[in-house]
């Protein structure tokens, strides 16, 4: 799924050459030094990272106040989400300790990057679906990829519960975003914003699920603020769907509800973690309803040009919604962190467009056009 290479304003030197090299060389290349790789460790790589920070002028209208609104189109990676981030790093340490089969609950997502990395370094993928709540796309990928899928009649909590345990009892390393390598991936995206900004936004809003991807964002942004990369910290905004919303509740979700299946998760992995960002960012955890999701899901593909899935909407949506708290000029970053074909169900079921079909003849064609 990914297009061009991007290249990227950065601000220091070394990533500047790095990035403007005709091949980008993965994540775990460009930010090495940042990372908990050594030369022992086998790097496993579909040369994920460098997605492109877009500008949505129309968003930022509907915001005003003069705020530039930019979106960190994650859904180009690899396997079509953010997870890739985590992955490369994942199974390259898992590849460095020996592994021979990894393990991971997943609403999507996760089950897809898991699968194209690990076969990729020829070990089993055994993944753990909810079963009937994965997108099309996801599950598709998983097969194809070589996946050892495994579908519960039971939601994504449940999934993890027995992964977690399968992990401590048989040679088979779990890759969910409790493994900490997963967060040392991820935490690139911050990097990557702030190389593109030259400055830390003022607001990262982002869909929350298990909250590891907000955890790793902050890492991200604090590392780079004590090199001096940037002079200020964002304010974490995470975006909840109102019927899977535990860290707006304050409680966990028994049986979670929404049409964004990606975040349809009751009971946050890392729930303490996602707590102390909020704090430390002055930040906060809000609840999108799922109309507002898959009303931003529209208009970033209608006004926008930009494809996510409904999940990663929530970013846009949650924005939308607390658009008078955002201060005047104001830069503000939205995560989308899966790409729109990885659910073509929900694209088909939310357009009010239509397909309109004709016979092969052009005077009929072009009254068809109005013309
Ligand atoms: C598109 O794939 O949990 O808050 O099992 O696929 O780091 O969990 C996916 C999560 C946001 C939430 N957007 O991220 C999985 C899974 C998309 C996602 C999230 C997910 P976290």
């Amino acid at each position: 799924m990914r297009t061009q290479p991007f290249i990227s304003q950065s601000t220091h030197p070394e990533l500047m050459i790095q990035k403007s090299a005709a091949q980008w060389k993965g994540l775990i290349e460009t930010y090495r030094s940042y990372l908990p790789v050594s030369n022992a460790t086998p790097v496993v790589t579909l040369l994920e990272g460098n997605t492109p920070l877009i500008q949505v002028p129309y968003i930022s209208k509907l915001v005003g106040k003069g705020v530039q609104v930019f979106v960190k189109y994650d859904g180009l990676n690899p396997t079509g989400s953010f997870k890739d981030r985590g992955m490369t790093m994942a199974i390259s340490k898992a590849a460095e300790a020996g592994a021979k089969a990894v393990i991971c609950a997943s609403t999507g997502n996760t089950s897809a990057s898991a699968a194209a990395y690990a076969r990729r370094a020829g070990m089993r993928a055994f993944v753990m679906i909810p079963d009937g709540y994965v997108a099309l796309g996801k599950l598709a990928q998983a097969l194809l990829y070589g996946a050892e899928i495994i579908a519960i009649d039971g939601n994504f909590d449940e999934a993890l519960r027995i992964v977690r345990q399968l992990s401590e009892n048989y040679p088979v390393t779990l890759v969910n975003s409790v493994n900490p390598y997963r967060l040392e991936g991820q935490k690139t995206a911050a990097f990557e914003v702030v190389d593109a900004l030259n400055k830390a936004p003022d607001w990262l809003c982002i869909p929350v699920g298990n909250a590891g991807n907000i955890t790793a964002y902050w890492m991200g942004f604090c590392e780079y603020h004590q090199q001096g990369y940037c002079d200020r910290l964002p304010k974490m905004m995470g975006f909840q769907a109102a019927g899977s919303a535990p860290l707006v509740m304050g409680k966990q979700i028994h049986h979670p509800e929404t049409v964004a299946t990606a975040i349809r998760i009751g009971n946050p992995a890392n729930w303490e973690k996602a707590l102390a960002v909020k704090d430390a960012s002055q930040g906060e955890f809000n609840a999108v309803t799922d109309e507002e999701i898959l009303e931003a899901y529209r208009i970033l593909a209608a006004e926008e040009g930009i494809f996510c899935e409904p999940a990663s909407a929530a970013s846009v949506a949650g924005l939308l919604k607390l658009k008078d708290r955002v201060s005047s000029g104001a830069t503000v970053v939205c995560v989308l962190t899966g790409n729109g074909l990885k659910d073509p169900d929900s694209a088909i079921k939310v357009s009010d467009n239509a397909v309109k079909s004709v016979i092969p003849d052009l005077a009929t064609v072009a009254e068809l056009m109005g013309f």
